[in-house]
């Protein structure tokens, strides 16, 4: 198999370089952690390290240092599509270069050989009672999956430590493989006529998502595989990639570890904003019966804020800037539906809102998030139900996670154990200082 060689070719490189960094300059320091930093969620704290992505808070988000535009350019596209293929993308996490479109399709006919989904993960979803969130169904069917863990018999058997990163990527292929086709069988049992679409031979993992919940134009194909590749990764200290890093460095195998992220995904500080910033927009275009003008939409944003409530899509904890993954979705929604009033109201928040926000005098970023624009874009294409966007956040998530977990393995990451203090420490701390 294609990534599994280049891996192995890689790893020798790689373990010297770890292993000679850490044995001969283990002692330097990379930064302080203040009493702010204890108490405030250890925002901006450097205790990670992952090679696949890295957010600079100006420019925003580079996959294995590439920009998301020089990437649009880059990957392989998907036949008939100016989109890039999921398995591309997926290549380049794993293996650090941009794959030819041949590799490309390696990585989707891997997909394809394992994309089966077992019926009893099927009956799991269905056992559930239908008001269920789709993201606790979604957590819930890859819970399931875990019973096929490569990683979790092999080391029942006794596997030595060099076998568990290529155990760790039978099981990345195989969970993300089935991934679209859960998703989909959540979102035609929830909100659809129940019906499994199979997927079809010539689509790739992307656009059978699209096929499968019966949404088979090219347009929301294409918006599909936008969408799956621009939220793959935001390196390693968000909430989902961290929950999945640290249940995987107990050597729990990726199905717990991945469960465990999107457990963290369904959070409302984290993936669920996308469906808040919609809900946001729509309530603007209800109050004023379709467009504002400028200033009647300043004082709704000035009214939400005198409620005590945040402007959802807004803001970010490392972003200085508008966010990149914003601008690309935005830049979709310029080119194919200028014409929606909803993607207008859009256009003005970007005028308007990063101006109020300024005038507070707090919000650190006032420049718009990945949220601001997401839900919009599926709204327009008729994906109403917005309990269902966080699913589609998760399923691109999983690889950047997944990916994560390989290097992880490959590179020995052990358990993860910070320390904790207790308050009177700090008070001690502070004191002594
Ligand atoms: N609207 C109103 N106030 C905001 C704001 C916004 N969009 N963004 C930040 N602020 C406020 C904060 O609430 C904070 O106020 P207090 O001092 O009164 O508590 C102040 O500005 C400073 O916050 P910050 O340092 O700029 O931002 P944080 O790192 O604390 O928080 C975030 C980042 C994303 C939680 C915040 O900007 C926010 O709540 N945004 C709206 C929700 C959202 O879009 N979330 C999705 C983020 C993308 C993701 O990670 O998935």
């Amino acid at each position: 198999m294609i990534l599994k060689e280049k891996i192995a070719a890689q790893l020798p490189e790689w373990r010297e370089r770890v292993r000679k960094l850490v044995k001969e300059n283990g002692d330097v320091v990379v930064g302080e952690v203040t009493v702010a930093q204890a108490y405030g969620g250890m925002r901006g704290a450097k205790v990670l390290v992952t090679d696949i992505s890295y957010v600079d808070p100006e420019e925003g988000i580079r996959f294995r240092g590439y920009t998301i535009p020089e990437l649009l350019e880059l990957l392989p596209k998907a036949e008939g599509s100016n989109f890039p293929l999921s398995g591309g993308l997926y290549y380049l996490l794993l293996i650090g270069e941009v794959p030819t479109f041949e590799e490309a399709m390696a990585v989707e006919q891997e997909w394809k050989t394992r994309s089966e989904v077992p019926q009893y993960v099927f009956d799991v979803i269905k056992a559930m009672p239908v008001e269920t969130h789709p993201m606790s169904m979604f957590s819930q069917a890859i819970l399931a999956l875990q019973t096929e863990s490569v990683f979790a018999k092999r080391y029942q058997e006794g596997m030595t430590r060099a076998e568990y990163w290529a155990t760790t990527l039978e099981d990345s292929l195989n969970l993300t493989a089935k991934l679209p086709a859960i998703a989909a069988f959540i979102y035609n049992h929830k909100f659809g006529n129940g019906v499994f679409v199979a997927p079809r031979a010539d689509l790739d993992w992307a656009g059978n998502f699209a096929h499968m919940i019966g949404k088979d134009t090219q347009a929301y194909q294409d918006l599909t595989r936008l969408y799956f590749f621009l939220h793959s990764d935001h390196e390693s200290g968000n909430a989902s990639a961290h929950a999945t890093h640290l249940v995987g460095s107990t050597l729990a195998d990726v199905y717990y570890a991945c469960n465990a992220g999107i457990n963290a995904l369904a959070g409302p500080l984290h993936g669920l904003a996308n469906q808040m910033s919609l809900q946001w927009l729509l309530g603007v275009q209800e109050e004023f019966g379709g467009l504002p003008t400028k200033e009647q939409f300043e004082q709704y944003c000035w009214d939400t804020l005198n409620s005590g409530q945040v402007i959802p899509g807004y803001g970010h904890a490392v972003l200085r800037q508008p966010d990149p993954r914003y601008t690309a979705q935005f830049k979709f929604g310029q080119e194919f539906m200028p014409d929606d009033e909803l993607f207008q109201l859009v256009e003005m928040a970007f005028e308007v809102i990063p101006k109020v926000l300024g005038e507070t005098g707090k919000v650190k970023n006032p420049w718009p998030n990945v949220d601001a624009v997401s839900g919009t874009l599926q709204y327009h294409y008729g994906m109403r139900e917005f309990d269902f966007y966080t699913v589609l956040f998760g399923v691109s998530r999983m690889l950047g996670v997944t990916a994560n977990a390989v290097w992880a393995r490959a590179l020995g990451q052990p358990l993860e154990r910070p320390k904790s203090l207790t308050t009177k420490m700090l008070e001690d701390i502070v004191a002594a200082a």
